[in-house]
């Protein structure tokens, strides 16, 4: 096993989408098989930032879970627990509020978006989102973080509370200036309703994204309704500068074929969105059907996915205790 220690979360707040799947998750998997020390975590407490039904947040944790290892992650490989059952996460994040400055916080364009107009009735959570996501990488240490686009600004701000945090207490190298991977084809899948906004849980319409758990049926009639535009592919990648539904869909296929844009344009240059679709719709199908039946069938044992989060729970306290009573140390309180 190598040096590396992987830390990634997704928070349970609704079914995957295949941005969660092409951003995050797969690329969970492939790391956990390059037999890296792999942390993955259901954000549950980032999760609450905004109001959650509990019966819905608990079915979402025990889902995403399943949702997880029918993606391939196995609790063999990988730490795979949920956030809140780990209280160190929660204590650290504290320590990092009082290091983190407002003027940091004030910059995250997503709370300004989550909060959108609204902003003084939103949560304090909300607010101090990154500080906890700071808190969930560092407390074990973690040096490489698989997320998606929208989540390079608070790997930044992570990796400034390390640096001031090692730098205030001269403890250099204490805690480790994590690595984002950002990389691929794949790092911001969009909207299907709309190529300037990124597919998201929180999208009122259920048209706006491919669920893991949906059937070929589906998968083929959102794709089908897929917004695009009404000139045909072209043949240079150049060509679909302010075609950003082109571009995503292109962007789509090529990340399922594991081929490059370029590949993609020479296969459809020419033809119009049709053909790109029908071959769309069966590259999906053939990529999310086996994960769709393998949800279907974990979602009835739930005590088996109970039982991976508990000892999954277990193990993550292991790893994140020793770290967070060092930082207790160090910052000065009494053991
Ligand atoms: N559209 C996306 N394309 C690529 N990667 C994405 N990710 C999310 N959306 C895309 C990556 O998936 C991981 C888990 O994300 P999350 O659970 O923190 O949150 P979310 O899926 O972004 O939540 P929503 O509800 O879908 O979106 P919002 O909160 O914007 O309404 C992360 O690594 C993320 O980068």
């Amino acid at each position: 096993m190598d040096s590396k220690l992987v830390f990634s979360g997704v928070q349970p707040t609704g079914n995957l989408h295949l941005g969660n799947y092409l951003g995050a998750v797969k690329r969970f998997v492939e790391l956990q098989d390059a037999d890296t020390m792999c942390i993955y975590c259901l954000v549950d407490l980032h999760a609450i930032t905004n109001w959650q039904d509990p019966k819905e947040l608990r079915r979402n944790t025990i889902e995403v879970t399943a949702a997880f290892l029918a993606c391939g992650l196995r609790q063999e490989n990988s730490i795979i627990f949920n956030q809140s059952q780990v209280s160190t996460h929660t204590e650290l994040a504290w320590i990092f509020n009082c290091v983190a400055r407002i003027g940091w916080l004030n910059r995250m364009t997503q709370f300004k978006e989550k909060a959108g107009k609204n902003r003084e009735n939103a949560s304090l959570g909300l607010y101090c989102y990154p500080t906890l996501m700071a808190a969930d990488i560092l407390a074990y240490h973690a040096t490489h973080v698989p997320v998606g686009e929208d989540q390079k600004q608070h790997l930044e701000l992570t990796r400034d509370i390390a640096m001031k945090f090692n730098n205030d207490f001269k403890t250099p190298g204490f805690f480790p200036i994590p690595e984002p991977i950002i990389e691929g084809t794949a790092t911001r899948i969009m909207s299907l309703r709309d190529g300037t906004k990124k597919m998201s849980k929180s999208e009122a319409s259920e048209m706006s994204r491919i669920n893991l758990t949906d059937d070929s049926d589906s998968i083929r009639k959102k794709i089908q309704k897929a917004k695009t535009d009404p000139f045909e592919i072209p043949s240079v990648k150049e060509e679909l500068v302010n075609r950003p539904e082109a571009e995503n869909l292109l962007g789509i296929y090529a990340t399922l074929a594991n081929q490059s844009i370029e590949k993609t344009l020479e296969q459809f240059s020419g033809s119009d969105f049709k053909k790109l679709k029908d071959e769309l719709s069966d590259i999906l199908i053939s990529e999310l059907d086996p994960i769709n039946k393998e949800i279907k069938k974990l979602l009835n044992e739930e005590t088996y996915i109970v039982e991976i989060l508990r000892m999954g729970s277990e193990e993550a306290d292991h790893i994140s205790r020793p770290i967070l009573q060092k930082t207790r140390e160090i910052v000065g309180f009494l053991k």
